[in-house]
């Protein structure tokens, strides 16, 4: 690890400030990632390839705010790890992220708090049907990965999660994925803290991923590691997701 944690906290010198420095705009809009991507995937992808895999989604004012944002899916993870890092605040909580970077980075809490962090209002639009508006702020994951140095054959990150779900035979691990243009997209955050408070147990503590351009399943909470892959196929059931395995869409853009 040493972690290019001198890049991400801005004392490494000029290599590190150059990582800083470039933007997600000239890697997202690089031709051979934008390539990858146009090889793959149905109509809600050829849809957003028209206007644009980097334009943002919507954002709101304060003002617009849901009283009451529902909690979905996991409420709380039940295992013996996730309960004594709770039982701490999250003090000795890490990100692990691991796979094709030159750096494997082991990041706290306290870490992710310090990096420069994005605020945005947006909508939640889950697939049951509701849809609430929040406001999370957090660091891009984009400065994340551009810290640990993607290998050239990386192609996807998969976001591990602390929480087991469903029960009996389709109990498993819930898990995410996505390319890396979701991934360098400016508003795919790691969200330490919803609607100005930190990230409370309902809604993901202690880092949740916020993925705006897409469906809510793809909103990871509970995320204790980042896996940088070139092929989907080594977790879950190999189709990127905990309901990606159970028939839902990978590319669920809106
Ligand atoms: N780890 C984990 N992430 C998850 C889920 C889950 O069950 N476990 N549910 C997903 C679904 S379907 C939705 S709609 C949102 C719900 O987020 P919320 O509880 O903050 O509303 O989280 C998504 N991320
Ligand atoms: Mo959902």
């Amino acid at each position: 690890m040493t972690l290019s944690r001198r890049g991400l906290f801005g004392f490494g010198g000029a290599a590190a400030g150059g990582l800083l420095l470039s933007g997600c705009d000239s890697l997202a809009s690089n031709a051979k990632l934008k390539a990858i991507v146009q090889s793959a995937e149905g109509a809600s992808e050829r849809w957003q390839r028209l206007i644009g895999r980097d334009a943002l989604a919507p954002e709101f004012s304060t003002a617009d705010i849901s009283a009451d944002f529902k909690v979905n899916g996991t409420r709380e993870p039940s295992g013996a790890a996730y309960q004594a890092h709770k039982a701490v605040n999250f003090a000795d909580w890490r990100l692990a992220v691991t796979g094709l970077v030159n750096n494997p980075l082991s990041l706290s809490l306290a870490d992710l708090r310090r990096l420069p962090s994005r605020t945005q209002v947006t909508r939640h639009d889950c697939v049951e049907g509701w849809s609430a508006i929040g406001q999370w702020t957090g660091p891009q994951l984009g400065l994340i990965l551009r810290a640990a140095g993607l290998k050239t054959n990386a192609r996807y990150v998969v976001f591990r999660c602390a929480d087991t779900y469903g029960s009996g035979p389709s109990a498993s691990d819930y898990y995410e994925s996505v390319d890396l243009i979701d991934a360098f997209h400016p508003q795919t955050i790691l969200a330490h803290t919803m609607n100005g408070a930190p990230l409370d147990v309902g809604h993901g503590a202690p880092i949740r991923a916020r993925v705006e351009r897409q469906l809510g399943y793809k909103h990871a909470k509970y995320v204790t590691g980042l896996d940088v892959v070139a092929s989907l196929a080594g977790h879950g059931r190999g189709k990127g997701g905990y309901w990606e395995d159970r028939g839902y869409e990978w590319y669920a853009g809106i």
